[in-house]
């Protein structure tokens, strides 16, 4: 193991989409020798401008450095811009958005292959790429000594977070976190919808919704954690499931005074009922995530 101390080390990146781009402005402006391929070859142009060298084949491109960086749209744009191409002793670092599964196949893919392997999940959108300050980083996860071999290199575009051996775990903290993205927005659309009709300006309540999520994110994430690992769903509880439940027919008629679809909200609200009727109306809303679980 050869520990990464040097802006020396030369990178080939597969894949000159937005996050490609932003992620090859990172390195050549920390002085990394780069080798760039991207299947529509104009996008290569400006970063070829900048300083970087265009590979005609991905095949090319893998044989131009050790570790070689994957940022496609998806696995079988991975499978089609590797096909036949040589991989035996490199570095491949893949932080295309795939499944655990599919993060694992690959990393047995690639060992059959004769490289070593690292997945990737991106938690940053492009203009995050490259700003420290902006709090995007990238979750690793497969070998240990490959991650601590480049993490230096790898810590230019984002910072890193290497969260184990299973090459899988990256893809999933990055799909969970996803996910939980996901429900936010589904409940913020949920309320802005129920002031679409009113004389309430938008832009004066974005900060409140901000405001109400953010306090209650981190709380509700910590204790939820903590009933989880002990079993007991019932410490600390501040806002109980009998209360939350009592308040279900108040969230559907203001819905339904509104003119607002409470689509996106009734299913947590039926697995909230469901938790009561298996549960205690003195535990919290822990009890849902065993419902989930099939
Ligand atoms: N952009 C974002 O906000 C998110 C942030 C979190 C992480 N994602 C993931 O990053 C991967 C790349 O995303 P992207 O934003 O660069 O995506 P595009 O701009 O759509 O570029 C896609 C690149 O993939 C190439 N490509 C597509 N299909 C193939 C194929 N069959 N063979 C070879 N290359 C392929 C495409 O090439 P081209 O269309 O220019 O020829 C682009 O280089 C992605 O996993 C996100 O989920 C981004």
């Amino acid at each position: 193991m050869t520990a990464d101390v040097s802006t020396s080390t030369p990178v080939t990146l597969l894949g000159l989409g937005a996050m490609g781009t932003a992620l090859a402005r990172t390195w050549l402006a920390a002085g990394h020798p780069l080798t760039v391929w991207n299947r529509t070859a104009a996008r290569t142009e400006p970063l070829v401008a900048e300083g970087a060298t265009a590979a005609a084949t991905a095949a090319e491109a893998v044989a131009a450095s050790d570790l070689v960086i994957l940022c496609l749209l998806d696995d079988a744009s991975v499978d089609e811009a590797l096909k036949g191409v040589d991989l035996t002793g490199k570095d491949l670092v893949n932080l295309t958005t795939t499944t655990p599964a599919q993060a694992r196949e690959r990393a047995a893919w690639a060992t059959a292959r004769g490289a070593r392997y690292l997945d990737g999940g991106i938690m940053a959108v492009p203009p995050m790429i490259g700003v420290p300050e902006a709090g995007g980083y990238v979750f690793y996860s497969g070998a240990p000594d490959l991650f601590e071999t480049h993490e230096k290199t790898l810590a230019v575009p984002a910072g890193t977070r290497f969260v184990g051996a299973d090459p899988g775990h990256a893809a999933l903290h990055d799909v969970a976190l996803l996910s939980a993205m996901y429900g936010m927005i589904a409940g913020a659309t949920h309320a802005f919808a129920l002031i679409r009709e009113e004389s309430i300006d938008p832009v004066a309540f974005a900060p409140l919704l901000t405001e109400w999520i953010t306090a209650m994110a981190g709380p509700h994430m910590a204790q939820t954690a903590e009933h989880l690992k002990s079993g007991d769903y019932t410490a600390d509880v501040v806002s109980n499931l009998g209360m939350q439940t009592a308040g279900v027919p108040t969230f559907l008629a203001t819905a339904e005074q509104q003119g607002v679809s409470p689509g996106l909200l009734v299913p947590f609200f039926n697995l909230m009922h469901r938790r009561l009727t298996q549960g205690t109306p003195e535990e919290g809303l822990t009890g849902v995530v065993d419902l989930l679980l099939r």
